[in-house]
């Protein structure tokens, strides 16, 4: 299959808050090194994206957020002079206004839903290089080819509109399914398959009827990112009925989470999707050391046979995944049900 990557991905290597503590991101460089390694041994055909296109990101983000990621590091730099990692300690949830601060560490609380992400020197480079990926895969897609990957990182899913969280910056599934709407295709389904809700996915497109957003997910009562991801979010105003969210237990197996593929599958043959958009986190996996669910290597390649058999033209775009020693063995034998 043709994939995309970026040789830059490793410019954000960041820091997250867990369980008290600073220490280095799960989402780290090693995941992408890995699986690029798996699947240049499994002869995948590798390229580089191309130039983010500015004008598609900004259909899927404001401008104040990409003025704010684009400078954040330097105003950072310019009011601190050393090289800790950006980061908010302040947001504005519930009863606080959500009026945007002139100050740079009130814009990071205000522009961000979690601490488990921080701003690094080339935090931007790599999250437009990972957004570029995912456009580089739509336009393969768009060219003509039934199916293109996009080796992502930093991830996209948990990314709204105006703010990061989630290990986020940029909303690579949503920039690629805006790409595609772009080409002319009226309708497009995403199906994201990671772990944790894809609230920034659902967010974006909430009232969107040509994006049809579906997410299988650890049920927010219990997983990050708690705030979103119930069955009863469905979309509102003229996307309403275009979100679905099906939240699964904690601890979930094959047999249960194949249950939930179908059904999503059943309401995306009937919703006259064109083509399909794969969010596909490996954090499912049983032994991810952020998931609890019993997800095995060889279970990839049949829930990707499953979501193939739609006969879209799909792209699949990296989320999460954080198991790193079988995370190039998770994505090629997903992939493996493409070719
Ligand atoms: N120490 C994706 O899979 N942070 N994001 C967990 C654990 C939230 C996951 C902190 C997990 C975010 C793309
Ligand atoms: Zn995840």
């Amino acid at each position: 299959m043709r994939v995309f990557a970026s040789n830059n991905h490793g410019l954000h290597t960041a820091l997250e808050l867990s369980r008290g503590k600073l220490q280095l991101s799960a989402e780290s460089p090693r995941r992408a090194e890995i699986i690029a390694n798996t699947l240049l041994n499994a002869g995948h055909d590798f390229h580089t994206p191309g130039d983010l296109d500015v004008a598609l990101v900004c259909k899927i983000h404001t401008p104040e957020y990409i003025n704010f990621l684009s400078s954040a590091w330097t105003r950072w730099q310019k009011k601190y002079g050393d090289d800790t990692p950006a980061m908010a300690f302040a947001w504005p949830s519930r009863n606080l206004a959500p009026k945007r601060p002139d100050d740079l560490v009130g814009q990071i609380g205000y522009h961000s839903f979690a601490a488990d992400c921080s701003i690094v020197a080339d935090t931007w480079q790599a999250a437009i290089e990972a957004a570029a990926t995912a456009q580089s895969a739509a336009d393969h897609v768009i060219s003509g080819a039934t199916t293109a990957y996009a080796l992502s990182r930093p991830p996209g899913h948990h990314a709204t509109s105006d703010q990061f969280g989630g290990y986020c910056f940029l909303n690579n599934s949503a920039i690629a399914a805006q790409r595609l709407l772009d080409s002319g295709i009226d309708r497009v389904a995403i199906i994201d398959i990671d772990y944790h809700h894809g609230n920034g996915t659902q967010a974006i497109f909430y009232d969107r009827s040509d994006v049809f957003t579906v997410s299988i997910h650890a049920n927010p009562m219990d997983e990050f990112p708690w705030f979103a991801g119930h069955a009863c979010e469905r979309g509102q105003a003229e996307g309403e009925g275009w979100n679905l969210n099906l939240p699964l237990n904690v601890g979930t197996d094959y047999a249960a989470w194949l249950n939930a593929v179908n059904t999503s599958l059943e309401q995306i043959a009937s919703r006259s999707a064109q083509a399909l958009i794969v969010a596909f986190g490996a954090d499912t996996f049983v032994d991810d050391p952020l998931g609890t669910f019993t997800i095995r290597t060889s279970d990839y390649t049949k829930i990707a046979q499953r979501i193939a058999s739609l006969k879209l033209p799909t792209v699949i775009v990296q989320e999460g995944g954080y198991a790193v020693e079988a995370i190039g063995e998770n994505v090629a034998a997903f992939l493996e049900a493409f070719e």
